[in-house]
């Protein structure tokens, strides 16, 4: 049954105990509570983005110390994959400050990087902006898993973090990407200056797609000198284990991937979590253009008695939830 606002209000504000035991009871009907997808990032296109998004460092409307370069070749992102699934990342996804892919050479190259990827068995996930029916159709047909396109944040907080495209401009394209029978990956931000409501309304976005997305970032703003963010305060640890719980319970089949912000993320608080419902995370040494754990991850697993998931795993998972691969 579609979940009202009050519904995921309720589960989000339930005691602690109660609502991470929920999460881990839901979460482990549904996966491996010990494996972890493990996804690296690439930035294939970085900087001076059209875009005013106030959490992103590569707004051209921010000063920010960012190095822009154009659109990567095929051949060298491929190659950073070939690495990446070396180091036991099974997914690899590519991001670019663009507000859209212009239908020119750009897009053919980016629909090159994604064959490429999936050459070597890996999921190859895309965020690229906006889309046409017609982009997400060609890109359903290089083969792309997933597109990564967020909410951010709930509706009526959105229109104080961007101006430049609308809550619905982001609906419409998780449409197109459903259309195509692309899975979708949509999540948002956590520690923007919001309300605990906002949360709850992200989530009930979220939960109320039909279907659900297949995979869910919750990030926590990394806090970027020169945006107009950089001050916000700090969001409680306690929010994200809510969300990160919520999430699970409403979307029991969808990966909940504790995205952006680990750095600043003690062990204790991945753990819980993991505990929570978290099964995936961003390995490497960056995400898009802001620092990452790197190899500290695999201490971390190693200490938790946790591991990374294996392709094979992962492809098993997918089918599971009905995925086409
Ligand atoms: N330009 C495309 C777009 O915005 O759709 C794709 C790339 S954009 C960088 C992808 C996502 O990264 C954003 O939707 C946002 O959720 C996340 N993100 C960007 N800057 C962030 C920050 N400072 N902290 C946390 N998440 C961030
Ligand atoms: C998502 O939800 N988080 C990732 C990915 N999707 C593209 C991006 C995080 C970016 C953090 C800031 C940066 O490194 O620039
Ligand atoms: Fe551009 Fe994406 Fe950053 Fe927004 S989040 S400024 S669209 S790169």
């Amino acid at each position: 049954m579609t979940p009202t606002r009050q519904d995921i209000r309720q589960v989000y504000e339930l005691p602690i105990p109660e609502l991470v035991f929920r999460a881990a009871s839901v979460h482990r009907q549904h996966h491996d509570p010990l494996a972890v997808q493990k996804c690296t990032l690439n930035s294939i296109k970085t900087g001076k983005c059209s875009e005013d998004c106030a959490y992103c460092p590569q707004s051209a409307h921010h000063d920010t110390e960012v190095e822009s370069h154009g659109l990567k070749n095929a051949e060298e992102v491929v190659e950073a994959a070939r690495q990446a699934r070396a180091q036991g990342a099974t997914r690899f996804c590519l991001g670019a400050a663009w507000r859209g892919p212009r239908d020119n050479g750009d897009f053919e190259n980016v629909l090159e990087m994604v064959r490429g990827i999936r050459s070597l068995g890996m999921e190859a996930c895309v965020t690229l902006g906006l889309l046409t029916d017609d982009q997400a159709a060609r890109l359903a047909e290089a083969g792309l898993t997933s597109y990564n396109h967020n909410l951010d944040t709930s509706p009526e907080y959105y229109d104080k973090i961007i101006t430049t495209r609308t809550f619905e401009d982001r609906l419409r394209t998780i449409g197109h990407v459903r259309n195509a029978g692309v899975s979708v990956c949509s999540g948002g931000i956590i520690g923007m200056g919001e309300e605990r409501e906002d949360r709850i309304g992200l989530l009930h976005s979220l939960a109320t797609l039909n279907p659900p997305p297949e995979s869910v970032p919750i990030n926590v703003l990394v806090k970027v000198k020169g945006t107009p963010l950089e001050n916000a305060e700090d969001i409680d640890p306690i929010e994200l284990v809510r969300c990160v719980a919520t999430a699970r319970i409403f979307m029991p089949t969808s990966r909940v991937r504790l995205s952006a912000g680990r750095l600043q993320m003690s062990d204790e608080l991945q753990a819980l979590c993991f505990v929570a419902g978290a099964n995936s995370i961003f390995a490497g040494e960056k995400l898009l253009t802001t620092e990452n754990p790197g190899e500290r991850d695999d201490a971390l697993f190693a200490r938790l008695g946790m591991r990374s998931e294996t392709a094979g795993e992962s492809a098993r998972e997918r089918e599971t939830a009905g995925i086409a691969q």
